[in-house]
Formats: structure tokens, sequence, C-alpha cells
């Protein structure tokens, strides 16, 4: 009833606005004036507010980024990150100039040459120095930009050195498992024939390599100041593992091995005092919208120091421990791989809804 409403106020509206119109060109007529006619005084009046309100765009533009800032993500927390956010303001500076320049002399010139009949507007067919301009400059400073970008993302992609950390992240709809190699730092062969209802993964439990991975689920942790590089698989569609305050991202992709790796350099009670909040987490999240739980596809991310993540780690159950507990016959069965309540009947409801 409301919409219906609301439709014949704005159908009302549009018909009053075309009766007072029509009431405008009337009454003109009777005048013997052409109420359609542009004079120079309406010319010099839009000049006016085009200039108003193109100088207010420009100032928003500024001051918005400004009163913004508090929005965006604290100071990066990963030693490549610290590198792509100088990119990152390096490029915002020569865009903020160079916008800057083109729309103050866009509106600037809109309001000052506004139409006048005794205007004669400047006739000429080629100009050298004005081309060599307009090539020069915008070829100096896209080079720049760009040889800029390329040394700084080959420093990011360059080889590993030899005692970077392996984590394996996992992606399907709609979780994330975490796979650290273990002691020997090599993670196990996997295979998705391997894939059932006990290993969701694929794992070879007949490689040795396997047995001293550690599978963690909801949150991961890291040591801070040790370099980590993470193998990326998928087991459906296309997922994106976004990690933004080590502003890393890379694709999940079914059937390939993706991979990126960073040195985290603050912990995460550093990152809580930085950012004066005590709740503050890094976080995983899926970056690539692939289903109905999309959203929720995020896992908690702990920097710590050395000692207290291998304190952690150790207090996670390799697969071999795993497995030994849960062929244990009367042992109540604490399977690290079991999906916590809430993503089980996230699962659930997902099953229930695709058998329709
Ligand atoms: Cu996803």
């Amino acid at each position: 009833m409301i919409s219906f409403l609301t439709f014949l106020v704005i159908v009302l509206g549009l018909i009053t606005f075309g009766r007072i119109i029509r009431i405008f060109e009337l009454s003109s007529e009777l005048r013997g004036s052409d109420v359609n006619a542009v004079t120079t005084s309406d010319n010099k009046t839009h000049s006016l507010i085009l200039l108003i309100l193109g100088s207010a765009f420009i100032f928003m533009v500024f001051y918005m980024s400004y009163a913004m800032n508090d929005k965006m993500l604290p100071a990066a927390a990963s030693e490549h990150g610290v590198a792509i956010d100088t990119l990152f303001r390096f490029n915002w500076a020569i865009l903020g100039v160079a916008f800057f320049i083109t729309h103050g002399l866009l509106v600037f010139f809109a309001a000052k040459y506004y139409f006048k009949k005794e205007h004669k507007p400047v006739f000429f067919v080629h100009s050298t120095k004005l081309e060599l301009i307009w090539t020069f400059i915008p070829a100096v400073v896209l080079s720049t930009i760009i040889v800029y970008g390329i040394s700084k993302w080959n420093q990011i992609v360059a080889p590993v050195q030899d005692d970077v950390m392996v984590i394996e992240l996992y992606a399907k709809q709609f979780d994330w498992t975490a796979r650290y190699a273990g002691d020997d730092n090599q993670l196990g062969k996997a295979s998705f024939r391997a894939i059932d209802g006990s290993n969701p993964l694929g794992i070879d439990f007949t490689d040795p390599q396997s047995l001293d991975d550690i599978l963690v689920r909801n949150e991961f942790h890291l040591p801070v100041g040790k370099e980590v590089i993470f193998k990326f698989h998928s087991r459906d569609v296309i997922h994106s593992a976004y990690m933004p305050h080590f502003r890393a991202q890379m694709n999940c992709v079914p059937g390939m091995t993706t991979s990126f790796h960073f040195k985290p350099i603050k912990t995460t009670e550093e990152m809580r005092v930085e950012t004066a909040n005590d709740k503050f987490d890094y976080i995983l999240l899926c970056n690539k919208i692939c289903g109905a739980s999309h959203f929720n596809m995020q896992m908690n991310i702990i920097v710590e120091d050395e000692t207290s993540f291998r304190q952690w780690l150790g207090s996670q159950k390799t697969i071999a421990e795993d497995r030994k507990a849960a062929a244990a016959p009367v042992e109540v069965k604490t399977d690290s791989l079991a999906a916590p309540a809430d993503s089980a009947k996230v699962h659930a409801v997902t099953a229930d809804a695709s058998k329709h």
C-alpha cells in the first residue's frame, strides 16, 4: 500500500511539474517572448553554478579522503606490505596532482569561457609544441610508475630463503583448513582422488611426509619475523585467500598450486596496541564470491613470538597422532578434522538447499 501511494505521489508530482512548465510557456507566449531562448545572463548564471559545484566537488574529493582515512586498513603488518603501501601512496600522490590540475582547469575554463556571441574561437590544425607536452609528460610519469612498480613486485615475489616455513591453505565451500608441514617442513602428498568424509583434503597417509603434518581449522598461528610461504589449494571452485593486514592475496584454483610468501612483522598484541583496539585480530578471508556462505569463509590469524608459536604448534595433533586416536576403539574421538558445530550446520543447510 505504502509503495502504491509513493508511486501515486511521484506520478502526480510529475504531472504537476509538467503543468507548471506549460503555464510558463503560455505566459511567455502571451508576453510575446520565447521561453526557450538562452540569454547571456542565463549562460553567466550557469557558469557561476558550474564554478561553485565544480570547486565543491574537487574540495570534497580531497576532504573525504582525509576525513575517511580512519576507515582504511591500519599500517601494513608484513615486510613487503610496507613497500606496497609506499607504492600505493606514491601512485595516489601522482593521481591527486593530476586530478587537481585537470579538473581545476576543466571547471575554470568552462566557467570563464561561457557562451557569448562576440567570442570567436581560435582554430588551428596542428601544434607540435602542444603534442610534445601531452605526449612527453604522461610518458615520463607512467614510465616512472611502471618501473617503480615492477621493481617492487620483483622484490616481493623474489625466491624465498631456505629456512622458510611452509603452510598450505586449503579452500573449499565454505571454509579454510591450514596444514602445517611439520618437523620435516615438507607437505605430504595429497590428491583429490583420496578425498572422503574422514579425509577432506585428500591427504596420502602412506606418504611419510604426511604423518607429521598438522591440520588446523578456525584459526592459525604465525611466528613474528619469520618468512612463511603459503601453498594455496582449492577443492571445488576458485576462491581467493585474502589477508588484508599483510597486503597479501592469492587465488586458490582447483587442480593447481599457487603460492605467496611474506614475513609478518607485528604480533597480534602489538597490532592491538597500535590500533587501540583490544579485539583486533588478523584475518584470512575469501575474496572471490564462491557461493551462498562466501561471506562467512574466514579464519583468524594469530601472530606471536617464536616461543609461543612453538608451544601452540606443539599442542596441536599431527596427522599420525590423530589417526592413532581415531583408530583407538574406546577413546573418545577428538578429531581435529571434525568441522566445528557452526560450520557443520552451514554445510547441512547448503546440502539441503542443493537437494531442491
Ligand atoms: Cu570462497
